[in-house]
Order: C-alpha cells, then structure tokens, then sequence
C-alpha cells in the first residue's frame, strides 16, 4: 500500500511500433486504473536486448514508448513512468530470484518455447530468463495487481510462485501479485486473420493498425480487412472478422455489441468498415497529436524521467534493502 491505495505494476517492451491492440488491451485501460491504484508504469528495456537491438534505435523506441505512455492519457504526477533501466534495483532483484526459481520452472515457459523457435541463432541466457527479471519488476514494487494480456499470465504465475517460496523461506518479504484481466477490447484480432492476435511483429503491415497511422491508412486497412460473405453485421461466432470489427467498434465508441448490430441492421459491410475506421482514426488523433506536441518538449520529458525515476527507485531501494537482508547480505556501514 502506498498512501492507502493497492500498488499496480506494468510494463511494455519498445521494441517494433504499437498497435491499436496494445492501446485498446493495454494502454487505454491503464489510463482508467490510475484513480484506484498507485501506478508504476515501466518501459522495460533491460527485457528488449533479450533479442539483439540497434543501440541508437532502441534508445528512440524507448523514449517513444515513454512519451506515448504520457500521450495516451496517463498523467506522471500520478502514475510512476520511468525506465527499468534506470533503477538498478530490477538487475538486482533478478539475481536474487534467480537463485529462488528451478530449471523445471523455466523449461515449461511457452514464450521461452516460442521465442526460442524464431531466433534460433541467439537462443541467450536472458531470453530464458525473462520471466524472472519481469518476476523481479512486479514484487520489487510490491505490486497488488499486474494488468496484462492472458499471454503473459504463465509470467504472472511463475511470479507468485516464486514470491511464495521466497516467503515461505524469509517471511512475509512480497506482496502475492494478482492478475488484471481487462474487459473490452482485452484482445484485439488481425484484421487480415481474425483467428491471430492483432501484434506488432506481424509481418503483413495491413493485419494491424499502428498507432500513429494516419486516417487515410486507417480507413484503407479496415476497407481490406478479412471478413465473410454472410453480408450481415452479427456478433457470432461464425463471423470472426465482423466480430473482431464489432468489439474494435465498441471499444472506441463506448457502444454495446446490440447496439451496433442495430444501428448497421440492413447496412453492407463497405458502410460498416468505414465506420469502424473512422471511430478508431477519432480516438487515435488526440493520442497522435498529444504525442506530437510532447516529443517536441524535451525540457519536460526529461523532468518527468528524472522525478518519476527517482520515484521509482525509492520504493525499489526499500523492498530490496529487506531482501539483501533476509538472505544474508552483510549491512552497508554509512
Ligand atoms: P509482439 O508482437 O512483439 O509479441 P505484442 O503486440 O503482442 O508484441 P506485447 O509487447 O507482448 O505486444 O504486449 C504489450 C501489452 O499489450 C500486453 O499487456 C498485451 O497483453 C497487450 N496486447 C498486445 N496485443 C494485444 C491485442 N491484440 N489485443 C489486446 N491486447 C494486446
Ligand atoms: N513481458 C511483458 C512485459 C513486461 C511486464 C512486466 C508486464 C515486463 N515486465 C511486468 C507486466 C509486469 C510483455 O511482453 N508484455
């Protein structure tokens, strides 16, 4: 607890560009949990060089990342937006938790699994590894809740199995973590395989919107999307791709699945994508051109990295300070 209210911990990598689904499953949602929860919000990129980055281009990504964290409408005096990299707590952590976690743990990880299978030329320790460093993230901030895809949900597992064995060792060091599954929009689909996660190492550009495409681009993918030849707009199973359009077209206008099926009654699809196109380019352009006007103030960005990175690493400090001791560390004389 911080201040009387639960701690939640997220995170997103800066690798490749974001999507419409990592704003509509993630983003925007974190927006409406800063209220009820003391929020950390982290750009991860000590997880990014698991896979080999540019050095000048990851640096971009990441502070991209960061401005957009801002963009999309988390204010930073009130959620904590900063750097993993920049609170060596995470790096310490990690070590520590790596001495609590088995083989066994991490051979059963399927992300190890897929991740392993597509770089097959840097199959890294890091990469194995993964799930504890982002172990480390959560229980550093002694995190109630940890929003996150249901991807990434065998992490989140993994973590509080490991803060338990640790407690179970040292007392009650760590927060047990509980998962944050939101509701609408939680998974966004390929416009161009409505059976695949929208995602941004998709290899066809049209499966997915970016956030900062324009409304031309937005509008001509939607045009393009995969749908059916049911020529009705029906929330059903049967109809994937009109189905993925349907919760796309909800989520941006606050509307319920009825509702739009009643509004488009008797309506082709051609007037429908268009729709759905324009109600995603309408909620986007705000986040674009906040996004815009903030990269070009770098006298406040870099205040906010600074203030929030020290946040960060003031409630990092505590919690690791308790652990060096319980497991043995000798004191620092001062
Ligand atoms: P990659 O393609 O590199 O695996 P990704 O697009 O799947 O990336 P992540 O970095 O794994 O994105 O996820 C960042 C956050 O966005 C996570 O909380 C994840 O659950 C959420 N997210 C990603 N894709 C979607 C989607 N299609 N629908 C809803 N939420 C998503
Ligand atoms: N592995 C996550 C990103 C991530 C994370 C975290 C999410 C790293 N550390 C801590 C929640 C909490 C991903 O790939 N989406």
């Amino acid at each position: 607890m911080i201040d009387g209210k639960k701690i939640l911990f997220s995170g997103m990598q800066a690798t490749g560009t974001l999507t419409l689904g990592n704003y509509l499953g993630a983003l925007k949602n974190w927006v409406t949990l800063s209220d009820e929860y003391e929020c950390f919000y982290s750009v991860v990129d000590l997880h990014s060089i698991t896979v080999r980055q540019d050095p000048a281009e990851l640096r971009k990504r990441a502070r991209n990342l960061l401005v957009l964290y801002i963009a999309a409408g988390l204010d930073p005096k009130k959620n904590c937006i900063y750097y993993q990299s920049h609170v060596s707590g995470h790096a310490e952590l990690a070590w520590i938790l790596n001495c609590f976690t088995y083989m066994g743990e991490l051979n059963r990880m399927t992300q190890f699994k897929d991740k392993m299978a597509k770089h097959s030329d840097n199959i890294n320790a890091g990469l194995y590894t993964y799930p504890v460093l982002m172990a480390a993230d959560i229980l550093l901030y002694q995190a109630d809740v940890v929003p996150v895809g249901k991807d990434q949900l065998q992490h989140l597992e993994l973590t509080r199995d490991v803060a338990q064995r640790f407690n179970g060792v040292y007392g009650e060091i760590f927060t047990i973590p509980e998962p944050y599954i939101g509701q609408r929009g939680a998974r966004v689909m390929s416009l161009q395989d409505p059976t695949k996660k929208m995602s941004k190492s998709d290899e066809n550009a049209n499966a997915s919107i970016y956030l900062m495409d324009d409304t031309d681009t937005i509008i001509r993918k939607f045009k393009r999307a995969v749908t059916d030849s049911e020529a009705e707009i029906r929330y059903r199973e049967e109809q994937p791709g009109i189905r993925n359009l349907i919760d796309i077209y909800c989520a941006c206008t606050g509307k319920t699945p009825e509702e739009t099926e009643k509004e488009f009654e008797g309506k082709g699809y051609g007037e429908f994508k268009l729709a759905v196109g324009e109600s995603v380019a309408a909620i986007l352009k705000p986040v674009q051109e906040r996004f815009q006007e903030l990269s070009k103030d770098k006298a406040y960005i870099d205040s906010i990295i600074k203030e929030n990175g020290e946040k960060a690493e003031y409630y990092a400090r505590k919690t690791l300070r308790k652990v060096q001791k319980k497991v043995g560390f000798p004191e620092r004389i001062r």
